[in-house]
């Protein structure tokens, strides 16, 4: 196969699979990334924006609409160094009725711990995701509803790369 030959090849590749940058991990159609940094859920929703744009990509944080990607992220955040990640998920517009932050989506699947979401002092409207080694039982491998000020790492989400770019 000549050289030329071998850039179609794996040009065609990633048209079909799709890719993820350097860094992040393919779920589905998806990437994910998961921050080094923490930050609170806003300043984690901007910071995925403008992550996602130096792919020309719309960022958000992670929504996890079934068991898979619940999974998946969960894998992930017990393979990080980090114990607590913002996803997406908020009440902040109807108290109870979460809904994935940037998308259309309502939160109909979630793992939440136990006796959570319990809107702690009426002022948790945002959700942090829990690895296994989360140093409080209850609150672990696990969702919990959380003050949207507080200071967690984060999870952001864009879809796969076209591979278009890379024939161009
Ligand atoms: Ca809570």
């Amino acid at each position: 196969m000549g050289l030329n030959n071998i850039f179609l090849f794996v040009a065609i590749f990633a048209v079909a699979y799709g890719v993820c940058p350097s860094g992040w991990s393919s779920y589905k159609t998806n990437c994910f990334f998961l921050s080094r940094e923490n930050e609170t859920m806003p300043d984690a929703q901007v910071m995925c924006g403008i992550i996602a744009r130096s792919y020309g990509k719309t960022g958000r944080l992670a929504a996890v609409p079934d068991v898979g990607t619940d999974t998946f992220l969960f894998n992930l955040i017990d393979a990080s160094q980090y114990d607590s990640y913002w996803i997406g998920a908020n009440d902040l517009v109807e108290e109870g009725k979460f809904v994935w932050s940037g998308t259309t989506m309502k939160a109909t699947y979630a793992k939440w711990g136990q006796d959570q979401p319990d809107n702690r002092g009426g002022t948790e409207h945002c959700t942090a995701m829990r690895g296994k080694d989360f140093p409080f039982i209850g609150f672990n491998a696990s969702w919990t509803d959380n003050l949207c000020t507080d200071l967690n790492n984060y999870i952001c989400e864009i879809t796969e790369i076209a591979g278009a770019g890379i024939v161009g």
